[in-house]
């Protein structure tokens, strides 16, 4: 059985929840504390993930840290025909380009600026804000006139783009300027298997 370090209003470890839901993958949880914006680990957790974040995920003797690879990992285990990380060259790398975006303007950004609101998370919240409208424009580069980011049907790239993307508004950022950020959000929540967080 598969185990998961997370929390539930953590959107990086929504990501993992959401694909395991899509891919139907049993697993547990094991949830981690955080008080006044610090994960509260023990020495057994710090050994698991010297990141000192969440999520992590333990198979058997093999643990992974950051939801990325993490969701390629899952991606490339429990889905045979490989839709979820697409295998050609040149599909693999347009997932990998907006996984990129995923854990640079979208987590500096949106992540950062409902941190901030949120949790009381220490950063600039106006440049949160102006770096995740950044990240909002770029999806609408794509979204405004395709179905999902990295090809004709759902990666592991919608699934790591999707939670602050979705939570947006609680950092303060408002999505309504951005018509195929709105369509795509409703088609991902339209996905078999779809979970939701708190907030979305
Ligand atoms: N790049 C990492 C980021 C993980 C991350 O920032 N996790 C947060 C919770 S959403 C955390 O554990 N923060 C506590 C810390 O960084 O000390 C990933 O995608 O998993």
């Amino acid at each position: 059985m598969l185990t998961l370090y997370d929390r539930e209003a953590s959107g990086n470890c929504y990501k993992v929840r959401l694909l395991l839901s899509c891919l139907d993958v049993p697993y547990q949880r094991v949830p981690v504390a955080m008080v006044n914006g610090i994960n509260q680990l023990d020495a057994d957790y710090v050994k698991l993930n010297p990141r000192r974040q969440i999520p992590t995920l333990k198979d058997g003797e093999l643990v992974l840290w950051g939801s990325t690879a993490i969701l390629c990992y899952l991606a490339a285990r429990h889905d045979p025909a490989r839709r979820w990380l697409p295998e050609a060259p040149a599909r693999l790398a347009e997932v990998m380009q907006w996984l990129e975006l995923a854990q640079n303007e979208i987590l500096d950004g949106l992540f950062r600026a409902r941190a901030i609101v949120k949790f009381g998370i220490a950063g600039d919240l106006d440049a949160s804000r102006d770096t995740g409208r950044r990240a909002l424009a770029v999806l609408e580069s794509r979204l405004g006139c395709h179905s999902w980011l990295a090809d004709g049907e759902p990666t592991v790239a919608d699934i790591a783009c999707f939670p602050y993307v979705a939570v947006a508004g609680e950092g303060g950022v408002d999505v309504s300027p951005y018509p195929g950020v709105r369509r795509w959000i409703a088609a991902i929540k339209a996905l078999p298997g779809f979970v939701g967080m708190p907030g979305i």
